[in-house]
């Protein structure tokens, strides 16, 4: 593959089903449950980990205790976990299209191409989580600011996507890029979050929607200013509730988790029912259960144990979840949600579960009120 010509995004998936279809769509996507009509499901091609981003290497020097300049310590992605990852995303976008949705997926990029700003210079890294880098609201389609370097031109792999959104009548929008200079990294390890940044930062898996009422954790993934940008954007339209004091690592996807109006999942050790978001304190909550740990490589865990929470609502009675989670399927069960179990295998190291991989472009029903 070539990596010094000018024409390095590839093309389209041979496995994207919609490759060759440019018709119009109308982004509306106004909650996590009503029943899903088209999807992105992200993908692995070209994955590997960035090791020049200085923002991914300060993650990781306050994790592990890591040196906070040079390379950042990080295995090659092995073959045989990108082949895995490959087939579980295929199946699950298999099983979706074989309910008659709409499954796009990313264009692969050219990763060990390097990207500069004013900045910083680095690698890029992965298509495997549309999630983190595009919000749907409504009719409106967000490209998000997101907090490393390595990602900063990712929704250049949707950019098909979005052209047929806009021709669809849909509203496309970009947040400013965040500069993300050495300086807007924190060093010190007293402090809780990765960046101290005055410029709006968020990745999108950092918002939940319910209707009119959104939940914007406020995090290392998540700064004050993204949370009011994105309200100043949104502005009366919505009621955007910003969430401290949850946790302060990546997104909100694996502590708060929406199932259908009236019931969420919480993390039990993130949540309680003092700092639960003020308008969820009206429904009824349910605490997820510990969590089954596995391994399928020796590569380090990306995220935390509780990736199970980070299941996807295919309609409000039906989830698509870890099969490797039996107390939480059980638990969903008895609540009147059928479940879907597929698996991740390499979801852990990869840092993204069933929420993440995807990004909902239209489910049925509109804006409504959740929380009158
Ligand atoms: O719990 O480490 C994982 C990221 C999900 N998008 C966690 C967050």
């Amino acid at each position: 593959m070539p990596h010094n010509t000018p024409d390095t995004i590839i093309g389209r998936q041979e496995n994207d089903p919609a490759s060759h279809d440019n018709s119009p769509i109308r982004v509306n996507a106004h909650n996590e449950w009503d029943p899903l009509e088209e999807v992105v499901v992200g993908i692995i091609d070209n994955a590997r980990f960035p090791r020049k981003d200085h923002v991914l290497r300060t993650d990781i020097a306050l994790e592990t205790g890591q040196p906070i300049h040079g390379d950042i310590e990080m295995p090659d992605i092995p073959e045989f976990v990108i082949e895995e990852t490959k087939e579980d995303l295929n199946i699950f976008a298999g099983e979706m299209e074989k309910m008659g949705i709409t499954v796009h997926r990313p264009d692969a990029m050219d990763t060990q191409r390097k990207v500069a700003s004013p900045y910083w210079e680095t690698e890029q890294f992965y298509n495997y989580c549309p999630r983190d880098v595009l919000m749907t609201v409504g009719d409106r389609i967000i490209e998000s600011a997101n907090i490393f370097p390595s990602r900063h031109f990712e929704a250049y792999s949707y950019r098909d996507l979005l052209l047929r959104c806009l021709e669809g009548g849909s509203r496309w929008i970009a947040a400013p890029k965040p500069r993300l200079r050495a300086v807007d990294c924190n060093t010190d390890s007293q402090v809780k979050t990765i960046l101290n940044t005055v410029d709006p930062a968020f990745d999108a898996a950092n918002v939940i929607k319910a209707g009119k009422d959104l939940f914007y954790l406020i995090s290392s993934s998540g700064n004050e200013a993204g949370l009011k940008w994105l309200r100043s954007i949104l502005r009366d339209e919505y009621r955007v509730h910003a969430c401290p004091g949850l946790y302060t690592g990546m997104h909100i996807d694996t502590t708060i988790t929406l199932l259908r109006p009236g019931l969420v999942l919480v993390n039990p050790e993130r949540v309680n029912e003092d700092n639960l978001p003020e308008p969820l304190k009206k429904w009824d909550v349910i605490y997820a259960p510990e969590m089954e740990e596995y391994a399928y490589s020796n590569l380090p865990p990306l995220c935390s144990a509780w990736l199970g929470l980070n299941l996807f609502m295919i309609n409000p009675g039906l989830a698509v979840v870890d099969a490797h989670q039996k107390a939480l399927i059980k638990l969903l069960e008895k609540h009147k949600i059928d479940v879907l179990p597929l698996r991740l295998r390499h979801g852990s190291p990869l840092g993204g579960g069933f929420h993440c991989v995807t990004l909902d472009i239209r489910r049925k029903g509109g804006k409504e009120d959740y929380f009158k």
